[in-house]
């Protein structure tokens, strides 16, 4: 399966992505692209919509202290459900589809988070640090919503003026 990334601002990041009811082959061929796919990118974190699919899908592999990421770090969650949501943190987070651009987004410090696995059996993770950054974030990718809509309105439009400056040196640098 060849997955290529969708960037901001395409629309397909608003979508609210649907709950997942067959745990098939077809999802299993997805998920087993998006982990080499997300590896190969850099990324930790990766929504399924951010390969232009609308599924409630979600996949994480937070490095170890070398920077490596094995297959035993991979954690793939479907119609994930955050609860019991604690503390606040701050992280300057960055996402595959806004190449570039690192902001403080502030967070709940610890969650629990329900979830399915690739065969639909129901699973409880309750994290903290990185990992419950990366589940957050990917969260609010399945409803439509980038990091940077967290951003202050005026950081916001310094952010839109940056992008558009990045988006149109890395046209004319290809
Ligand atoms: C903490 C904060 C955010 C997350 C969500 C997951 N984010 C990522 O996986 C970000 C990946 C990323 C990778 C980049 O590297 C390349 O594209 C080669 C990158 O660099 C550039 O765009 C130049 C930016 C972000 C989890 C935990
Ligand atoms: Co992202």
């Amino acid at each position: 399966m060849n997955l290529k990334i969708v960037e901001y601002p395409d629309k397909r990041l608003k979508e609210k992505s649907k709950k997942v009811e067959k745990f098939d082959e077809n999802l299993h061929q997805l998920l087993d692209a998006m982990n080499p796919f997300m590896i190969r990118t850099n990324g930790i974190g990766l929504a399924a919509i951010q390969v232009g699919v609308a599924q409630e899908i979600l996949i994480l592999n937070i490095p170890d202290e070398d920077g490596s990421q094995p297959e035993e770090n991979l954690i793939e969650m479907i119609n994930p459900v955050l609860t019991n949501q604690k503390g606040e943190t701050t992280y300057q987070e960055g996402c595959l589809s806004v190449p570039h651009f690192y902001e403080d987004i502030n967070r709940f410090e610890t969650i629990s988070v329900n979830y399915q696995d690739r065969d639909g059996n129901t699973k409880k993770l309750e994290a903290d640090g990185l990992l419950s950054i990366a589940i957050q974030h990917e969260r609010d990718h399945l409803n439509g919503i980038l990091f940077i809509d967290k951003l202050t309105s005026s950081r916001r439009r310094k952010f839109e003026k940056e992008y558009k400056k990045f988006l149109k040196e890395r046209k004319t640098s290809k």
